[in-house]
């Protein structure tokens, strides 16, 4: 077995304090999605959503990687094969536990896009409309480059051909809710991937995976990744 594919979701950062969306007391429980998540709410309410976004970005920020972070560091560094690893969520832990090439589909929390002009650059700290685009020179055009609803992940030529030619396809830690991601089971199945699901509880798209190891990720990817590696 050759090429693998590694999808992450909030699960895996769960243990490292950062919320998920959907789980009992996730954040889309509390805080409604289409005013803070999508273009028309930044459009309606600008400071609102730079606001919440200001506030996870502390908390990222202040968060600690975990050991299931750590593991996929070192399946990417021992691996002989190709390990892409594709991620949903918009924090830097995978980074901090060691990864070097991992695909932000949903965007980053460290980084910032001019909705005029495009330019997207690194950011730290707060972010407000009085800053200034350092590509066109706008201001009040700053936002989080984050992916929101209705809007196209990123770098999705690069994972459809890397989910046409892999041997293995891993889900770790997400709820199989949202699209395209939801969707990469189906893509990597139906090329002749092996699917494996690695999640606290079995997710929305259960069913698609040959598969499952169920438990915390702090946990069970280590394991998984000892077992890999083993041969
Ligand atoms: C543990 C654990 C532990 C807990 N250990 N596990 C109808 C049908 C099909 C599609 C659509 C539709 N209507 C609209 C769409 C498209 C839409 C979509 O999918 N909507 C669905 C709600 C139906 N998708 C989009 O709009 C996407 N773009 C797109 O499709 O572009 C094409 C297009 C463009 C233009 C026009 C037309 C088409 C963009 C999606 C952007 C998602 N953005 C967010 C917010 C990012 C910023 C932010 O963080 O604020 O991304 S939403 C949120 O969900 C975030 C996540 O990345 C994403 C996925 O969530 P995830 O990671 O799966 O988290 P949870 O909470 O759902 O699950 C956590 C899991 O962890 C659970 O399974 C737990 O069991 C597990 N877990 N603790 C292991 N310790």
């Amino acid at each position: 077995m050759k090429r693998i594919v590694v999808l992450t979701g909030a699960g895996i950062s769960a243990e490292s304090g950062l919320g998920t969306f959907r789980d009992k007391d996730g954040l889309w429980t509390r805080v409604d999605l289409s005013e803070v998540a999508t273009p028309e709410g930044y459009q309606a309410d600008p400071d609102k959503v730079l606001a919440f976004y200001n506030a996870r970005r502390a908390g990222c920020v202040e968060a600690t990687h975990n050991a299931a972070h750590e593991a996929l560091a070192r399946l990417q560094r021992e691996w002989p094969g190709q390990v892409m690893l594709v991620t949903q969520n918009i924090d830097d832990l995978h980074e901090r536990g060691g990864s070097k090439d991992v695909l932000h589909m949903h965007g980053q929390i460290l980084r910032a896009l001019c909705a005029a002009c495009g330019y997207r650059w690194r950011w730290q700290g707060d972010m407000s409309r009085r800053d200034l685009c350092p590509g066109c020179s706008s201001v009040g055009t700053v936002r989080p480059d984050i992916v929101w609803f209705g809007e196209m992940p990123y770098r999705m030529e690069e994972i459809y051909t890397a989910l046409a030619e892999c041997d293995l396809f891993v889900a770790i830690g997400t709820s199989g809710a949202v699209y395209p991601a939801a969707g990469f089971v189906g893509e990597a199945r139906a090329s002749g991937a092996e699917c494996l699901e690695i999640n606290l509880a079995a997710s929305d798209t259960a069913g698609m995976f040959h598969r499952q190891i169920l438990g915390p990720a702090t946990e069970t990817v280590p394991a998984w990744v000892d077992e890999v590696l083993a041969g």
